[in-house]
C-alpha cells in the first residue's frame, strides 16, 4: 500500500505543471492532513515489529518524495542566469564615470594663452560674425582689392551680430568690452554686409579703437573660409591673432617674442623661418614657416619640410588711421597664427580634418 502510494506521488510529480501544482501535491500528500503524514501518524498503532518496519519504509519515501519536489520546484524557479543578472553586489566599489576632456585644439589654445600671458599679453575675444568693414576695408583691404579672393568667406543675409566681444585679463577674468550696445552686440554695425570672419585679424582694430598703446594682446578664434579642403586646410579653422604696439616695437622684437614661444610651446630643438610676403594691412609682410627635426606625418609632407604657420608683419600705417591712431608716434607687429596647423605639428596629426570629424577614436587619444 505504502509503494503504491509513492508510485501515485512520483506520477503526479512528474507530470506537475508549475510550482503549484507541486505545492498542491505536497499538501495533499505531506501536509499537515496529507495522506503520508496521516500513514505516518498511524504508525504509532502498529504492533512494534510492524511500526519500525512500515516506519523506515514511510520515512524514506518521504524524503525520496522531498527530494523529488525540490528537484521539481527547481526547474519551475526563475531560471539562475536572470537571478544572476539582476543580482547586485552592494558593498562592490562603485564604477567609476567617464570624465570628458578638452578638445585637443582647446588645449592647444590654453596652452598659447598661458605661454604669451606669461610675455605680458592680455587675451582678448571678437565676434566670428563680422561686418565687411573690420574684415577688410579698416584692415586697408577696400571692395574690389584683389586680396579680398584671399581671404573668400561665407556672407550673411541677416543683420545681426550675436557673438559677444569679449576680454580677458592676464588672469584669465573675462570682462566685456565696453561698447555702448547691449551684451552679444559688436560695437560698430555700419551698416555694411555681414560675414562669418576669415581670420582674427578684425579684432585687432576692435581692440585698437577701444584701446591706447601700448598694448599686447593675442586674440584666439573661430574663423571660415570659402575654399576647398584638403589635409592641411579646412573651411573653419582656429587662428591667433597677436598684436604688440609701442614706440619703437621692431622686426626684432617679433622675431625675439616668437622664438621665445616656439621654444616654449615645441622644445628648443624647434626651427623657425621668415619668408618675405604680402598681406595688405601689414608692410614689411612674412610668413613663418616650422621645421619639425623629427620625421613629419604631415600628408604629402617630406620630413624636414617647412609647414606655414602663420602670416606677419609690421603693422600697415593705413590701419593704425583707420583706428585714430597716429602713424608717425606709433609701431607694432601682427601676426595671425593656425592653431589647427600648430596642434598638428604637437600632435603630428596628418589631416586638419580629423579635428572636426567628432570621431571618438581620434579625440580620446589626447
Ligand atoms: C591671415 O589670415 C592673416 N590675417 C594673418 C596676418 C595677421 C598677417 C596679422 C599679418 C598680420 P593667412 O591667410 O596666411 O593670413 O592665414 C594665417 C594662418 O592661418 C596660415 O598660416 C594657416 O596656419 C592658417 N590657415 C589659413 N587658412 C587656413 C585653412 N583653410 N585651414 C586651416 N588653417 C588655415
Amino acid at each position: 500500500m505504502l509503494s503504491q502510494l509513492k508510485q501515485t506521488i512520483l506520477k503526479k510529480i512528474e507530470k506537475a505543471k508549475d510550482l503549484k501544482s507541486l505545492e498542491d501535491i505536497y499538501r495533499r500528500f505531506l501536509g499537515r492532513k496529507g495522506e503520508l503524514t496521516g500513514v505516518l501518524r498511524s504508525l504509532k498503532d502498529l504492533p512494534e515489529k510492524e511500526r519500525r518496519e512500515k516506519g523506515r519504509l514511510a520515512n524514506q519515501i518521504k524524503q525520496e518524495i522531498e527530494e523529488k519536489l525540490k528537484i521539481g520546484r527547481g526547474k519551475f524557479q526563475v531560471p539562475s542566469s536572470k537571478f544572476q543578472e539582476e543580482w547586485i553586489d552592494i558593498t562592490a566599489p562603485g564604477l567609476q564615470p567617464t570624465v570628458s576632456h578638452l578638445h585637443p585644439i582647446t588645449q592647444i589654445r590654453q596652452k598659447v594663452e598661458e605661454i604669451f600671458q606669461s610675455m605680458g599679453f592680455s587675451v582678448v575675444e571678437g565676434p566670428e560674425i563680422e561686418t565687411e568693414y573690420y574684415n577688410f576695408d579698416a584692415l586697408n583691404i577696400p571692395k574690389e582689392h584683389p586680396a579680398r579672393d584671399l581671404w573668400d568667406t561665407f556672407w550673411l543675409k541677416r543683420d545681426v551680430i550675436a557673438t559677444p566681444y569679449l576680454i580677458r585679463g592676464k588672469q584669465s577674468s573675462r570682462k566685456q568690452l565696453t561698447t555702448g550696445l547691449p551684451r552679444g552686440f559688436a560695437s560698430r554695425n555700419d551698416g555694411k554686409k555681414l560675414l562669418l570672419r576669415a581670420h582674427t585679424s578684425p579684432v585687432q582694430i576692435r581692440y585698437m579703437e577701444t584701446h591706447q598703446p601700448p598694448l599686447r594682446i593675442i586674440a584666439p578664434g573661430r574663423c571660415f573660409r570659402h575654399e576647398a579642403t584638403d589635409a592641411s586646410h579646412d573651411v573653419q579653422f582656429y587662428q591667433v591673432e597677436g598684436l604688440m604696439v609701442g614706440k619703437d616695437i621692431s622686426v626684432a622684437n617679433f622675431r625675439g617674442i616668437l622664438q621665445e614661444f616656439f621654444k616654449r610651446f615645441f622644445g628648443p630643438e624647434i626651427k623657425m623661418r621668415l619668408r618675405p610676403s604680402y598681406f595688405p594691412f601689414v608692410e614689411p609682410g612674412f610668413e613663418v614657416d616650422i621645421l619639425k627635426n623629427q620625421k613629419s606625418k604631415i600628408k604629402n609632407q617630406k620630413e624636414g619640410e617647412w609647414l606655414e604657420l602663420m602670416g606677419a608683419g609690421m603693422v600697415h600705417p593705413n590701419v593704425f588711421k583707420a583706428v585714430g591712431y597716429n602713424p608717425r608716434d606709433w609701431q607694432g607687429f601682427a601676426f595671425g597664427m593656425g592653431l589647427d596647423r600648430l596642434a598638428m605639428l604637437k600632435y603630428k596629426i596628418e589631416d586638419i580634418r580629423l579635428f572636426y570629424s567628432g570621431d571618438l577614436r581620434f579625440l580620446k587619444q589626447f
